[in-house]
């Protein structure tokens, strides 16, 4: 157990959040799969494209090859506010298992104290289940309530 919560401290929190981070910053990508949509759009309807019947498995090619390279959903993990566990967990967990600097910890934490949810961190369904469960583990060895939950972004 002691094991399984080290490694989940390690390197893992800091590459999820630098994945995180990448995926918000290009969050307005979507203007690019738009232009990607657009670009198609306008070549089918200009005026130097031919209406000829191949021009549908064209189209269907391209879809497919979108959807290739679509991003897979991502998911909050959701941490919510008890009375009993300590400040200073939920701030050792927002560092270790979320990999948070000691700032942005204290700040979610109090967020979470004074409007009772608030968001850890934003994964792949997987990745998010596993901090879920690494939450969950790290508090019952404790004896804290602490709960914390999923929910599609
Ligand atoms: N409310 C707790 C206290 O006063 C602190 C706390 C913060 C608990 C965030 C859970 O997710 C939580 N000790």
């Amino acid at each position: 157990m002691a094991r399984v919560w080290a490694d989940l401290a390690g390197g893992t929190g800091g590459e999820h959040r630098d994945a995180r981070e990448g995926r918000e910053g290009r969050g307005s990508r979507e203007g690019g799969k738009g232009q990607g949509g657009h670009a198609r759009a306008s070549r089918a309807s200009g005026p130097d494209v031919p209406q000829d019947p191949g021009r549908e498995s064209e189209g269907d090619v391209a879809t497919r090859q979108r959807s290739k390279l679509e991003r897979p959903p991502r998911y909050k993990v959701l941490l919510y506010n008890d009375d009993y566990t300590p400040m200073e967990f939920v701030v050792q967990i927002l560092e270790q298992i979320f990999g948070k600097s000691p700032a942005a910890a204290t700040q979610i934490m109090l967020a979470i104290h004074r409007g009772g949810i608030g968001v850890a961190g934003v994964y792949v369904l997987e990745i998010a289940e596993t901090k879920v469960a690494a939450v969950h583990s790290a508090a019952q060895d404790r004896g804290y309530p602490l709960r914390a939950g999923v929910e599609k972004e």
